[in-house]
């Protein structure tokens, strides 16, 4: 039997935490023969809330699941971590402007960065999906300068897995038969599912739908506002395929890629693809067979694809220009 992973998950009591928690621990995300100990953090409010997930996970008598440490202490909490899902963070009120949400989850990321340079495995590895995911994933790094900067990582997924089924229901193919689906810069309405390069049964997107007026404009608002759309839908947000994705990330990011294929997670830029380098922006990725990651390079990039890049990497720039001082 191998040794447990310790992973953290932050906001465990929360929406996305109950439906992520029982997929690490039955296997589903490192596989069902790797153990796993889960760190679960919290508030101190939501303690009450959080034992009554530990005892569902207790009550689901995972053979993989070796440990539970529900906590608010953020020391405790990321002691020994391989992996740190910080996915809690204050959700958008009404009347809140960004830069006041910017600024009070900005606060709680330089606390849990500081906490996981501090206490972490030294292999940590950190996904944030509490939103803005890409600028949260900023400050935490920037206040954790003891991990390189190639272990943070910001979760774009949902995008890519939406953009993925939609092109399949257009195309009226399996999901299975797209590929190559990036997902350019910020987690926000700006984001940019990139077609151009998408393939279907390893064809252009655009050769399999022929109707670029679609792609380029029902297509990418259809995505970038497909949050917004289950809200309404739902009363809630997006939770059990944010925790999907979640799995799927950490999954990719732990097995090596298929050969020409690519997947979408923000990471820290380099200046790659004329990306201002410094921010977290969301690019194709490839796992190497040595568990190493590196930016897709062949990936063309033309005027269309150019124009929204540019857009949602100014975004990026903006809400780094915001939260300033938070980078230590
Ligand atoms: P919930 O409000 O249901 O849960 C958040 C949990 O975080 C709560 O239990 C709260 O007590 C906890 N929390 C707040 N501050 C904390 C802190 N300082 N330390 C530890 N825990 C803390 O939200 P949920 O629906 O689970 O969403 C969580 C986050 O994911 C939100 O920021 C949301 O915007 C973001 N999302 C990101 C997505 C992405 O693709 N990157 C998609 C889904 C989701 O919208």
């Amino acid at each position: 039997m191998k040794a447990p992973i310790r992973v953290a998950v932050t906001g465990a009591a929360g929406q996305i935490g109950y439906s992520l928690l029982f997929r690490i621990a039955s296997g589903s995300m490192f596989g069902p023969d790797q153990p796993v100990i889960l760190h679960l953090i919290e508030i101190e409010p939501a303690l009450p809330a959080l034992g009554g997930v530990v005892m569902e996970l207790q009550d689901c008598a995972f053979p993989l699941l070796k440990g539970i440490v529900p906590t608010a202490n953020l020391d405790e909490g990321f002691a020994g971590v391989n992996w740190a899902l910080l996915v809690g963070s204050v959700p958008r009120k009404a009347g809140m402007e960004r830069k006041d949400l910017l600024g009070i989850n900005g606060k709680i990321f330089i606390g849990q960065g500081k906490a996981i340079e501090k206490n972490a495995a030294p292999d940590v590895r950190v996904l944030v999906v509490g939103n803005p995911c890409n600028t949260n994933c900023l400050i935490a790094m920037n206040n954790a300068r003891g991990i390189p900067a190639n272990r943070w990582f910001a979760m774009t997924r949902l995008d890519e897995n939406r953009a993925k089924m939609q092109l399949a229901l257009k195309a009226g193919v399996d999901v299975t038969r797209v590929s190559n689906l990036a997902v350019w810069g910020n987690h926000s309405a700006t984001m940019y599912p990139d077609f151009y390069n998408a393939r279907i049964d390893g064809r252009h997107v655009t050769e399999v739908i022929p109707d670029v007026h679609w792609l380029q404009n029902d297509f990418i608002s259809t995505v970038q506002q497909r949050g917004a759309s289950i809200i309404k839908a739902r009363g809630l947000s997006s939770a059990a395929s944010a925790a999907n994705a979640v799995v799927d990330t950490v999954r990719s990011l732990v097995t090596p890629t298929t050969e020409g294929d690519w997947y979408s997670v923000a990471v820290h830029s380099e200046g790659d693809y004329d990306v201002e380098k410094g921010i977290i922006s969301s690019f194709p990725i490839r796992t190497n067979a040595d568990g190493s990651w590196e930016i897709a390079k062949w990936v063309p990039v033309g005027d269309f694809s150019r124009e929204k890049i540019t857009a949602t990497v100014n975004e990026l720039k903006e809400e780094r220009e915001l939260v300033r001082e938070l980078l230590g």
